[in-house]
């Protein structure tokens, strides 16, 4: 296995003791269910909390870390997979909610998003994904379009640093595959010009169609000047200048070119580092069967980068704060 995956086959004992340790209802109380798995966190195999330590503490070249072989249910004993989100209050844990939470309580903050839309999204730190038929185009719940290459929540101040997205269920053909372009991989094919042109060049963002006054101003390349963070959202990005589409058009090229597919299937949890890549999806075909593809996605944020200011709780909201 490439050093971006760990295989989780051999903890899977500990870990389904991990989640039984859990509340069976997590949202009966939201706030103790994090605590809970905070607390848990500390108990990961020693293995698999080695690497997630090691990535929260360097990062690597591809940008993620995928932990595969986790403990999900037999299919037959999942639910049915969603159609409609929030789900049930009264819904038993699922394994793949266990395992979001312990590991996200192991690499920082599990944290709700007021993202800025007004109330077009339910403000939870637990996201369900799965394919709905008429879908926002920039949503994760497309299928039959690619989502294009983002980074979420890139308008926001205190932007998360990790995306979790945990598999209860894949595509039936197999195709759905996140994709991941690192800006680690991508940075050697731009030239000079085009980094010193992107770095620190401030754009503006629009990021709610119906409201001209929602804007926030993000960069596409930035900190480090030899490791920089990458943002990129194209469609929302506003080029001003030849130099800045020719700019944003070598970014995208670079990072297309590096982008590997990372197929989820169940039992998968990937951690995506949203500084250091950009990432989309392939599409795919729903069957609307109970069945089709379902992942569970929380934020965490960490110290990076002005994410925290101290005094937070896991599963608090954060209200939006445009990106200056
Ligand atoms: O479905 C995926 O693999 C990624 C979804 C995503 O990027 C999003 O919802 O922001
Ligand atoms: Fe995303």
């Amino acid at each position: 296995m490439p050093p971006s995956t760990i295989d989780c086959a051999p903890y899977q004992a500990e870990l389904l003791a991990l989640a039984a340790a859990l509340p069976a209802v997590p949202r009966a109380d939201l706030y103790a269910f994090f605590e809970d798995a905070i607390r848990l966190a500390k108990n990961l195999p020693q293995g698999l909390r080695d690497g997630l330590d090691e990535f929260n503490a360097n990062g690597n070249q591809d940008g993620y870390l995928l932990l595969r072989g986790l403990p999900v249910e037999p299919d037959d004993e999942l639910p049915a997979t969603p159609t409609s989100s929030p789900p049930p209050e009264d819904r038993r844990l699922l394994n793949m909610e266990a395992m979001l939470c312990v590991v996200g309580g192991a690499l920082g903050l599990l944290t709700a998003y007021d993202q800025g839309y007004g109330n077009r999204r339910s403000i939870t730190v637990l996201h369900e994904l799965y394919p709905t038929p008429d879908p926002h185009p920039l949503s994760g719940a497309t299928s039959k379009t690619q989502l294009e290459f983002h980074t979420d929540l890139s308008h926001h101040a205190h932007q998360p640093n990790y995306i979790l997205l945990s598999c209860s269920r894949g595509d039936h053909e197999g195709k759905a595959a996140t994709l991941v372009g690192s800006i680690r991989k991508a940075l050697p094919l731009l030239s000079d010009e085009v980094r010193e042109h992107l770095y620190d060049r401030v754009f503006t963002r629009r990021f709610d169609a119906d409201d001209p006054q929602a804007i926030a101003h993000v960069k596409a390349l930035y900190g480090d000047k030899d490791d920089p963070y990458v943002s990129f959202n194209r469609s929302f990005l506003t080029a001003e200048t030849p130099q800045d589409v020719e700019a944003l058009n070598a970014l995208s090229s670079a990072l297309s070119e590096v982008t590997e597919p990372v197929l989820l299937t169940r039992g998968d949890l990937l951690i995506i580092d949203n500084f250091r890549i950009a990432h989309g999806r392939a599409p795919f075909t729903a069957r609307w069967d109970g069945k089709d593809r379902w992942l569970h996605r929380a934020y965490v944020r960490t110290d990076r980068n002005g994410q925290l200011a101290g005094g937070e709780r896991a599963g608090d909201v954060v209200p939006f704060v445009p990106r200056r």
